[in-house]
């Protein structure tokens, strides 16, 4: 794009203003922000505005909002589960499964400046959360004989800083043609008037367009062709923060397979209404998540029982599989994928062309949600109920709810009951929590049982903090 075709463009939808630092500009800055201005979607930004900015819509309303059914959590001694497990199994040893991580997220609530999967996550290892992610998936590699392509997304922001960590961690031994990386697209941030934001002169305020432009972002960076070509029609999606995450489960990847699902949702139980995860309901026969921010629009979706339990518990940990063909699908129809609006404090230049931080909202970001693709299913989905330890822990900041310290203490918890199951005394304090560190590799023992079965006729002395490596061999 040239400066005319810009000013034109720019014009066209009354955004001109964002080149009115342009005489003082140097050539490099002039060139960035016809980089920026040429990767905006004009028409899909007028929408946005027009629906959003300038007018306030009424929020989507239902007639009946119901709970999801649940398949119950994971019993190898029923008969379902245990044909779920086998069909997962038969699909991981044949390749069928690919893994979708997204990170293209900002972390900003976490204050890591890097990309938030390089966090050192581990207490005593210091292994990062890419790490623990790849060990789990050199175990399921092993144990299947399948190659497990890792689609990654990242966002403008942190795209170079994590292909860089891969690469100065030999990508964690796995093989570079396996991991695939692609970024997702970025959004202008818009005032209360509607008009785009200048960060500094020569900079829009932009964010990246949500996780639910992984799906689009997967079809036009070749995911989906690269998918088909290697066999794989199930994406196994997590998100980077959550470190237990099971990043390929055979009981999951089997019923989706068995039920010929094109999305399909783990769900944990949410222990307080106003936890921050989505909601899972049925809106008019209709599988949605309702996002935490939007509760309140729905007030029964925070109502509890006469037991104190919350009735629409369907906590969204974001685990999901998602067939191949079905992201081709979505995209196809791609503008009907609906769009959430957050009004946030957004940094912006002022008159002498400084950046200031407002105390207050002053405009917009756009996002879209993965999980709004289940409006797109045409057969029933899977939703499955888990326990919360052992496959959700994300971090989202330092210290408190869902925070790296809180993550430390499972850790504990889950490798302690391990360990005492192996026979091992575990220091505990006066009120029963594990009081040391430990970390167990997924490489070495990704559940109980398979601990168990490569600790017998071991003694594991756990005296002090006590991390297990892959080769099942204490460290330090
Ligand atoms: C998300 C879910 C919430 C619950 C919770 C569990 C949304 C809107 N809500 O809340 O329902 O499942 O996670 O931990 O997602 N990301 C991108 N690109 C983006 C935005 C996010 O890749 O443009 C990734 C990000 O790197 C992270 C994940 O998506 O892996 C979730 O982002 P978040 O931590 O900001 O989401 P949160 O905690 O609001």
């Amino acid at each position: 794009m040239n400066e005319g075709e810009c000013r034109q463009k720019l014009q066209e939808y009354g955004q001109e203003h964002v080149l009115r630092f342009w005489e003082q500009l140097s050539d490099s800055e002039k060139t960035q922000v016809l980089k920026e201005v040429s990767t905006i979607d004009f028409k899909l930004m007028k929408r946005l505005i027009e629906k959003w900015v300038l007018d306030e819509p009424d929020p989507e309303s239902f007639d009946e909002i119901l709970p999801v059914p649940l398949i119950p959590k994971a019993d190898i001694n029923r008969p379902d589960a245990k044909e779920a497990f086998d069909a997962g199994e038969c699909a991981l040893s044949a390749g069928r499964v690919g893994l979708f991580l997204v990170a293209g997220g900002q972390g900003t609530r976490l204050g890591f400046p890097g990309p938030k999967g390089a966090y050192p996550v581990g207490p005593i290892t210091k292994k990062s959360l890419f790490e623990y992610h790849a060990e789990k998936i050199h175990n399921t590699q092993n144990k299947y004989g399948c190659v497990l392509p890792w689609y990654i997304m990242v966002s403008a922001a942190n795209d170079a800083p994590t292909r860089q960590f891969f690469k100065e961690n030999a990508f964690f031994g796995l093989d570079e043609k396996d991991v695939f990386f692609f970024q997702q697209r970025m959004v202008p941030c818009v005032d209360e008037g509607g008009k785009f934001m200048l960060e500094t002169p020569c900079h829009l305020a932009m964010n990246p367009n949500g996780h639910g432009g992984s799906l689009p972002a997967m079809v036009d960076n070749g995911v989906t062709s690269d998918a088909k070509q290697r066999g794989v029609d199930c994406l196994s999606y997590f998100q980077v923060d959550n470190w237990t995450v099971k990043v390929a489960d055979p009981y999951f990847i089997g019923y989706h397979v068995l039920r010929n699902a094109e999305m399909s949702s783990k769900n944990h139980l949410k222990n307080d209404p106003r936890e921050a995860v989505g909601v899972h309901c049925l809106c008019d026969g209709v599988y949605h998540v309702i996002e935490y921010s939007e509760l309140d629009i729905y007030p029964q979706l925070l109502e509890l029982d006469e037991n104190g339990a919350v009735i629409f518990g369907a906590g969204n940990p974001a685990i999901h599989i998602i067939s191949t063909d079905f992201v081709e699908r979505v995209c196809e129809d791609y503008d009907k994928f609906p769009w959430h609006k957050a009004h946030k404090r957004i940094a912006r230049v002022n008159g002498s062309g400084d950046t200031v931080k407002p105390d207050e909202p002053n405009g917009y970001k756009f996002e879209t949600f993965v999980f709004d693709a289940l409006r797109f299913i045409r057969h029933e989905p899977v939703a499955f109920e888990i326990e919360r330890r052992g496959e959700f822990s994300p971090i989202k900041q330092y210290d408190g709810v869902d925070s790296v310290t809180e993550s430390w203490a499972s850790m504990g918890e889950y490798w302690g009951e391990w360990l005492e199951a192996s026979g091992a005394t575990v220091p505990r304090d006066e009120n029963g929590v594990v009081s040391v560190n430990i970390e167990i590799s997924p490489q070495f023992a990704l559940s109980k049982e398979e601990f168990l079965e490569k600790s017998a006729g071991r003694q594991w002395l756990v005296d002090t903090d006590i991390a297990i490596g892959a080769d099942g061999n204490v460290i330090g």
